[in-house]
């Protein structure tokens, strides 16, 4: 049995598994060009890389096109309710803190009728990983207005262009005191997979924004194609990951400019919650059973 603490810190891969060994047999039912078959690629990858068996891993979603995505893997997946994926992603963390648990959804699941429970669960810092499918964008519900979608945007519920400042996620998260915070275009598969793998062996909880454009109803301009010009490596550009200050001020061009890699790694992780209530279970443990013992 690997310990939950080998989850966190697992050294190099075993090279046991590839790729393949975590696609399913479902075939995606996504519009062809839509993003996130990139997202699923480079998580298939990353999971490789990591090198534990699909029946170690619970995949939780929300409702939405993106939130498809634990069923395209041979993780144990869950799809659940609609904006409740990180509440029962935390309680499996909890039950079963030797898996290894994936939160994935789109940016209606996780900042709007979710977006309750991000602060939460960041505060909280339950060992897992959330990965946002941000498209700016409601793709399952045919194009409504999202709480990521830029001012002026033009969609069935905001006919005259949207009139609300959209919500930043990578600033949120940043706010609300994620210890690993990062954004990625499926249009760099190689840097995507980088960031998802870096993100799961983050002890705590770890955020990934990915700008994963809607072919279908999202910007025309948000496209994978352009992506590829328009991003810019936080690496390349000499930005240091643990100062958290600047990471936030990088992280208002929002919507700017494309920026790609690690805003944020605290680089002196706190204890996560469930490490906590595992050494209090173990410390209570034996005193609630010698206190039930015969003769006590
Ligand atoms: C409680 C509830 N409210 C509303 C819906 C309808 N609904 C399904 S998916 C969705 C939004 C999807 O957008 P997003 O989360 O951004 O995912 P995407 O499809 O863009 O990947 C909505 C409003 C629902 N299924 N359940
Ligand atoms: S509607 Fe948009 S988000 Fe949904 S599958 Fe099609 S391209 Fe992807
Ligand atoms: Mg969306």
């Amino acid at each position: 049995m690997i310990s939950p603490e080998q989850a966190c810190t697992c050294g190099p891969a075993p090279a046991a598994y590839t790729a393949k060994d975590f696609r399913s047999n479902l075939k995606p039912i996504w519009c062809p060009g839509c993003g996130d078959y990139g997202v699923a690629a480079a998580i298939y990858r990353a999971l490789a890389a990591i090198g534990r068996p699909p029946h170690e891993i619970a995949f939780v979603s929300g409702i939405g096109c993106s939130s498809r995505i634990p069923g395209y893997t041979t993780a144990y997946g869950f799809n659940s309710v609609h904006g409740r994926a990180l509440p029962i992603a935390q309680g499996i963390k909890l039950a079963r803190p030797e898996l290894l648990v994936l939160v994935a959804g789109g940016d209606g699941d996780g900042f709007s009728i979710g977006g309750g429970h991000v602060p939460h669960a960041v505060r909280r810092n339950i060992d897992l990983t959330y990965i946002v499918m941000d498209n700016q964008i409601y793709g399952l519900t045919k194009g409504q207005v999202s709480p990521t979608s830029a001012r002026g945007t033009k969609t069935p519920t905001s006919v005259y262009g949207s009139m609300e400042e959209p919500v930043n996620p990578l600033l949120y998260t940043l706010a609300y005191g994620a210890g690993f915070v990062a954004q990625g275009v499926p249009a760099d598969l190689d840097g995507l997979t980088a960031i998802i793998e870096e993100a799961i062996r983050y002890p705590g909880f770890s955020f990934v924004n990915i700008q994963s454009p809607c072919v279908s109803f999202g910007d025309a301009e948000n496209q994978v194609k352009s992506q590829k010009v328009r991003m810019r490596k936080l690496a390349a550009e000499g930005h240091d990951s643990a100062n958290r200050i600047r990471a936030m001020e990088l992280a208002q061009e929002y919507g700017q400019t494309l920026y790609t890699g690690v805003f944020y790694r605290n680089p002196n992780p706190p204890p996560t919650f469930d490490r906590q209530v595992r050494e209090l279970q173990d410390q209570l443990q034996p005193a609630r059973e010698r206190s039930q013992a015969p003769g006590h």
